[in-house]
């Protein structure tokens, strides 16, 4: 059959082009470097770190890729409970991500519980370079006694950390100012600790103002962490 005029179709040039990422902070080469399950086999601590710390399933790996631009980087698992390890990635050559395990699943044996608390004990108090620690809690629920003591942790090692409450998509508008509230006076130090509403679904499905904003408010928050430590 003879060809007709070419038919409009999308140049691979022109897709190229619309493919191509700006390279801006989240698109910078971002890789898994690995995991450890105990301190010695911690990468050297050659960058600043930001640690994501709380319970399993809070949302840690979603805000992780979503702050790191990549969908798939840390897994995200409707399966409670399986990040066992400490999880290191490489966040252009300025800093890096850590996925810690996540605490308090109950389903898991003790013994192997008591080695996961362990592991994010020597990192969060005796890790150098760790800048910033992201302790991620859920709104919708009391403050749980892990959280306050990975916070008071935190504290009195003197490690700077910032809350970030998860999932505010899933809170209505006027309760989501009495969770925040909740957690200011909770975590908030008069001020003194940041306390940030986020959500990594889109804006339309986003009924709290500011949920939004919590993404780049904690992008901010890591810049300026990883310029300090210089
Ligand atoms: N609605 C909503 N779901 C979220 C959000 N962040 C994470 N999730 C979901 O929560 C579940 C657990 O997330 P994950 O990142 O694996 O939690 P982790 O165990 O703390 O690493 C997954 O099903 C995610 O899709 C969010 O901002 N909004
Ligand atoms: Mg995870």
């Amino acid at each position: 059959m003879p060809q007709g005029p070419a038919a409009p179709t999308r140049t691979p040039a022109r897709r190229t082009r619309a493919k191509a990422p700006k390279r801006t902070a989240s698109t910078d080469p971002v890789a898994f470097l690995g995991s450890a399950s105990s301190p010695d086999s911690f990468p050297p601590p050659a960058l600043p770190e930001i640690s994501f710390v709380g319970r399993s399933n809070v949302g840690k790996s979603s805000l992780l890729n979503r702050l790191a631009g990549r969908r798939g980087l840390a897994r995200v698992s409707r399966a409670p409970g399986r990040t066992r390890m400490v999880n290191f990635f490489r966040i252009g050559d300025t800093h890096r991500f850590v996925d810690l395990p996540g605490y308090g699943y109950a389903r898991v044996p003790r013994a192997v519980r008591a080695t996961w608390e362990g592991v994010i004990l020597a990192y969060l108090t005796g890790r150098e370079c760790l800048v910033l620690s992201l302790l991620l809690v859920d709104p919708r629920r009391d403050p749980l006694a892990s959280d306050r003591q990975a916070f008071d942790l935190l504290k009195s090692s003197g490690r700077p950390v910032a809350v970030v409450a998860t999932k505010a998509d899933r809170l209505k508008r006027g309760q989501a100012v009495r969770r925040i509230r909740m957690l200011e006076e909770a975590y908030g130090e008069g001020g003194e600790v940041p306390v940030i509403a986020c959500s990594i679904r889109p804006p339309a499905r986003n009924p709290v103002k500011g949920a939004r904003a919590g993404i780049p408010r904690v992008r901010q928050l890591i810049a300026a962490k990883v310029r300090e430590w210089r």
